[in-house]
């Protein structure tokens, strides 16, 4: 039997490659999700689904910049409710990890569309308690000890599958916000969400996004994200999903040798397109094995003993 070397087992979650599809690409349609899923990712998580439909920002919603794009979507989705369907056609569809992102303005509304997202099929959910642009949830939860703690614990109550807790950068101590988050119950931590930021158009002098600031991603804050997942990783026991700027296998490795045990991938899927996936997992595959590790598991958080 040939082993693979790439498969993981997170929080529970048994992944055929550490390479998933991070939030808020091509995750609001059962279709979308399975087109990625067929593209070679280890498992999927959603666009951040709410317990009521949501329109989100008008546009411009999204803008290039050096090294990445600023976004503020402004949380659009249809809802628990009809996402529902969703859900059951895509585990119907794929056998990979499903994990459904989930927001609410209340604890009880993050725990009421988790407990939805579950029945109708998720294998996890991951709490977004770090939206940097939207008021009253996301960021203002995240960066917030006793709502983040309120919020994870009434989650955990609710439900039985692993849970995980998306953080923001936007803040001075990521890692005791793991430290609050691992203590009410999650069962692993993701970081980053994007960085707060704002580009404005130097003929008219108006910023360029509708909302005027959003949400920075790609190339720009992986150092970011690897700074946070390497405090992150000394501090709390708990897996690492890490996110934040990976666009090829380097990236991913990286991360890895930072403390994280899979990577979520974002931006890079929307510029260069669904090979990413493939590329990463080969060019992880050949690292691994010409480094002589039976696993890749071997090397999570190993610049942490070097
Ligand atoms: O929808 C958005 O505007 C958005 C979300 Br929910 C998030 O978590 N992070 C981000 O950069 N944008």
């Amino acid at each position: 039997m040939v082993l693979n070397c790439l498969e993981v087992e997170v929080a529970g979650l048994k992944f055929k490659n550490p390479v998933l599809l991070a939030a808020g690409i091509l995750g609001i349609t059962a279709e979308s999700l399975v087109r990625v899923a067929e593209a070679g990712a280890g498992g999927l998580v959603t666009k951040s689904i709410g317990l009521k439909p949501r329109r989100g920002y008008p546009n411009p919603t999204v803008v290039q910049v050096n090294c990445g794009l600023i976004n503020a979507m402004g949380l659009p989705n249809p809802g628990i409710k009809a996402f529902s369907e969703e859900i059951r056609e895509v585990k119907k569809r794929t056998e990979i990890p499903l994990i459904v992102s989930v927001y609410g303005y209340s604890a009880e509304e993050f725990a009421e569309t988790a407990k939805q997202a579950i029945e109708a099929g998720a294998d996890a959910v991951e709490l977004n308690v770090s939206c940097p642009h939207v008021e009253k949830t996301g960021g203002e939860i995240g960066q917030n000890p006793e709502l983040l703690k309120e919020v994870v614990g009434k989650v955990k109550d609710r439900i039985s599958k692993p849970l995980l807790v998306k953080l923001s950068p936007n803040v001075s101590d990521i890692a005791h916000l793991a430290e609050v988050a691992v203590k009410a119950g999650a069962d692993a931590i993701t970081a980053i969400n994007t960085v707060r930021a704002m580009k404005i158009d130097v003929r008219t002098g108006h910023p360029i996004l509708a909302n005027k600031t959003g949400g920075l991603s790609g190339p720009a804050i992986k150092p970011i994200a690897v700074r946070c997942i390497y405090e992150i990783y000394e501090r709390v026991k708990v897996p690492i999903f890490g996110c934040g700027g990976i666009s090829n296998w380097r990236d991913a490795i990286e991360f890895i040798l930072a403390g994280a045990s899979a990577v979520q991938v974002g931006t890079a899927v929307a510029v260069k397109g669904l090979e990413v996936f493939r590329a990463i997992t080969k060019g992880m595959e050949a690292y691994v094995k010409r480094r002589g590790f039976k696993s890749v598991e071997e090397i999570v958080g190993l610049s942490h003993s070097l």
